[in-house]
């Protein structure tokens, strides 16, 4: 009998990281680590299928390279050197250096920031209650979702919309702006049912031949920043065609006749200078649009990452009221579920503590780091930062500032990590953290509409801690009070769940997910949108958006007072001919998975695709190391010839860390923290840059 064989269970969990798709995961644990990583067949959205990457997940969570005891610096900032140190030593430390840059300047001069590398509610969103406690300057987390939300809410009045499993319902499936072979594989899941079952076709609009628009059956390939413009002329078409709905129209819609007077102008003629469309393909795909009521557009964030974002994604969700898409099974536009959770965060956040301390742009972390007077509103300069979840020194826009701010000396950052990431490299105290399988936390689907839980499956490695107990612990030291300090992730579950009358984390566990889908009426607006007279918005009140905004952002006032093409973008010019858009790569996940062989092995190296004639117009050959400059910084990548572009389109598929690129810069180098109106964000997709041999 071989007595050190322990059995292999099965552990429930969701995907922790920043992707729509949120699937339900049963993990192989055995003998502490875990093994193989499936989706769960039992969810009806993740379906049993998840993407690579987090199916060999073990590579992640058992790499050597995981951090697994503090550290401080040794050398100078950003050499690299570190010692390790006791847990208690870090956080005295760091409770230390923060009470002492709060009595030189006043707590505003601390500044926590966080993103999304957990979507765990109690890890991702606790740090929020140590700063409300404590009066330090809030985050305004911009980087991500906030011109396609924004747009989004323009419209509809409200982040919701139709099932996203409907989609295998829908005759004629859209992908607008996002790549779900790489970015959310499950939409892929039930598109494709629906071409098996209903054999509906599935066009992709995307900038270029992205893995996803590989497998389309009406591809549309057009210019950056030009989606507004094609919305534009598909409504112009539908009006002009009889494919609009026009008792739909006068029932749910602000001011249908005014739109269509706006659009006369915006032909598919209009249309093709800008995307690079033909006119026809134009009129085509308006056609089929038209054609039938259950038209799914499932609209992702990639096209609403230009300065016109916002715009753009508003247009694109008015095509579903000029048909009245909206009103039918298969039919409308999704975004996003993200308004029908409302959970109450106060145990979490410590919303009952009142605060006055001001809200930083998480985008331009750059400018206030380097003590723009602007970006820090007026207070005192940052001098001491507790970061949990994200890795700025790679991922924000405008990297040469960024990295500038990150060297100062009389700045003190403290990095909780997984691992040695390019902001840990910068820190005086790196922490090490756990991973989702090592701590229990709440999920919910942002491209579905489920709950799930996700509990602690096995032991961390080393000495890592879970973000909670790292706020706890700091929370102890600086003398901030609050019950939620007081509650384990468990108890902070629970009463999350309890709050909403989700039942109780033990039924949970039993459960392992509840699907909270509103009903039909409400998902599809059947009794209206949510505005007080019901009314979609084709006219939106930019001025007043619905998106918690501490300010507006960028040119708000001069947004358009109708969808339309907004000419805000980086355009190509003399100096910088071409237009860069840096989508993901398929094997990483923002700046996570650049650490594991298996994904490192899929990417190969940083790469520039180029159209070949614009490269043969520049002496390129394929894999030739070139520079890539934009106004704001310069960066090394291979070409890579690829003719799924337009002409002085080029893509740069990302994010690898910035030491993956010879020279050291990486891709946000060359991306701007110009705040997009009207509540921020970054345009990373809308940069114009140009390109030589080096
Ligand atoms: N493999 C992988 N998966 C990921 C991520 C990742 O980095 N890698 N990131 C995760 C995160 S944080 C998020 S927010 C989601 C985002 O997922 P998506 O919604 O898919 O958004 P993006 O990743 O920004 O870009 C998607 C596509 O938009 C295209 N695009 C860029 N500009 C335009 C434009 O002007 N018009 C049109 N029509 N298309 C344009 C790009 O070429 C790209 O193919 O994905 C998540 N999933
Ligand atoms: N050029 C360009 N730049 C981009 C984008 C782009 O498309 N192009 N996409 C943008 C978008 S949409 C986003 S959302 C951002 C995201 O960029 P990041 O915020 O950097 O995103 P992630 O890689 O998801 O997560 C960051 C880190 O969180 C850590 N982490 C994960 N779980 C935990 C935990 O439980 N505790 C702690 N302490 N740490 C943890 C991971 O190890 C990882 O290093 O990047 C943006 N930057
Ligand atoms: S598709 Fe997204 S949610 Fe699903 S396993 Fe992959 S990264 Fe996680
Ligand atoms: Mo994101």
């Amino acid at each position: 009998m071989n007595q050190h064989i322990s059995p292999v269970r099965t552990g429930y969990s969701a995907c922790p990281h920043d992707c729509p798709s949120t699937c339900a995961l049963e993990i192989e644990v055995e003998d502490g680590r875990i093994g193989r990583v499936r989706g769960s067949r039992g969810n009806s959205f993740t379906a049993g299928v998840i993407c690579a990457k987090v199916a060999r997940y073990a590579e992640r969570a058992n790499h050597p390279d995981r951090l697994t005891q503090p550290l401080r610096r040794m050398g100078a900032k950003g050499e690299g050197r570190f010692a390790p140190i006791a847990w208690d030593e870090a956080l005295d430390e760091i409770a230390h250096r923060f009470r002492a840059a709060e009595q030189a300047h006043g707590p505003e001069t601390v500044w926590p920031y966080y993103y999304a590398g957990t979507m765990g509610l109690v890890m991702r969103d606790g740090i929020n209650r140590l700063t409300r406690a404590k009066g330090y300057s809030r985050f305004f987390s911009t980087i991500c979702v906030n011109p396609a939300w924004s747009g989004f809410l323009a419209g509809t009045g409200k982040l919701a919309g139709p099932d996203p499993r409907e989609m295998a319902k829908s005759d004629f499936v859209v992908i607008w702006g996002t790549n779900p072979v790489s970015t959310q594989i499950n939409v892929m899941t039930h598109a494709i049912r629906a071409r098996k079952e209903r054999g509906a076709k599935i066009a992709v609009v995307d900038v270029y031949r992205s893995p996803t628009m590989e497998q389309a059956d009406i591809p549309i390939l057009i210019r950056p920043g030009t989606d507004g413009a094609l919305a534009c002329a598909v409504m112009h078409v539908l009006f002009r065609d009889g494919l609009a709905d026009r008792a739909y129209l006068a029932h749910f819609a602000d001011d249908p006749a005014g739109l269509e007077a706006h659009l006369a102008t915006r032909t598919p003629e209009w249309a093709a200078d800008l995307t690079g469309l033909p006119a026809e393909e134009i009129t085509a795909f308006a056609h089929a649009i038209g054609r039938t009521k259950k038209t799914f557009i499932r609209a992702g964030y990639g096209f609403t990452r230009s300065r016109n974002g916002a715009v753009a994604m508003h247009a694109v969700s008015c095509i579903a009221t000029l048909t009245g898409a909206w009103q039918h099974e298969g039919g409308g536009v999704f975004h996003s579920n993200s308004a029908i959770y409302a959970w109450n965060k106060t145990m979490v956040e410590g919303l009952d503590i009142p605060i006055t301390a001001r809200e930083l742009d998480q985008s331009r972390i750059g400018a206030i780091l380097t003590g723009d007077a602007e970006a820090l509103l007026g207070g005192p300069p940052v001098t001491a930062m507790l970061i949990q979840n994200t890795n700025p020194v790679a991922i924000a826009p405008d990297q040469e500032t960024v990295r500038r701010g990150f060297a100062r000396d009389d700045l003190f950052v403290a990095v909780h990590e997984q691992f040695m990431t390019e902001t840990a490299a910068m820190a005086d105290i790196v922490l090490p953290a756990t991973m989702f399988t090592e701590h229990d936390d709440l999920y919910q689907g942002g491209g579905n509409q489920y709950v799930i839980l996700g509990p602690k499956l096995v032991e961390p490695p080393g000495e890592c801690r879970s973000n909670h107990e790292v706020i706890v612990a700091l929370a102890q030291r600086l003398g901030a009070s609050h019950p939620g300090f007081e509650m384990s992730p468990r108890a902070h579950v629970d009463w999350l769940l309890q709050a909403k009358g989700r039942g109780t984390v033990d039924e949970l566990e039993e459960k392992r997910f509840l699907d909270v889908q509103p009903d039909f009426d409400t998902a599809h607006y059947v009794k209206g949108f949510n505005w007080p007279d019901g009314k979609f918005r084709l006219k939106p009140d930019w001025a007043h958006s619905r998106y918690a905004s501490p300010g507006k952002f960028g040119p708000y006032r001069d947004m358009p007072e109708w969808p339309d093409h907004w000419a805000v973008t980086e355009e190509a010019n003399e100096d910088y001919p071409f237009r860069l858009v840096t989508a993901p790569a398929r094997s990483f996940l923002n700046s996570s998975f650049t650490e594991t062989e298996g994904s490192i092995a899929r990417e190969k190296r940083p790469e520039l695709l180029i159209h070949p004639e614009d490269a043969a117009g520049l002496g390129i050959g394929e894999g030739d190391l070139l520079t890539v400059a934009s106004a704001r910084g310069a960066v090394l990548l291979h070409a890579r010839l690829f003719d799924g572009l337009r002409r002085g389109v080029v893509v740069a598929e990302s994010i690898w860390p910035n030491r993956a690129h010879e020279g050291g810069r990486g891709i946000n180098s060359l991306t701007g923290a110009d705040p997009v109106a009207p509540v921020g964000g970054a345009a990373l997709h809308d940069n114009r840059v140009r390109i030589g041999r080096v």
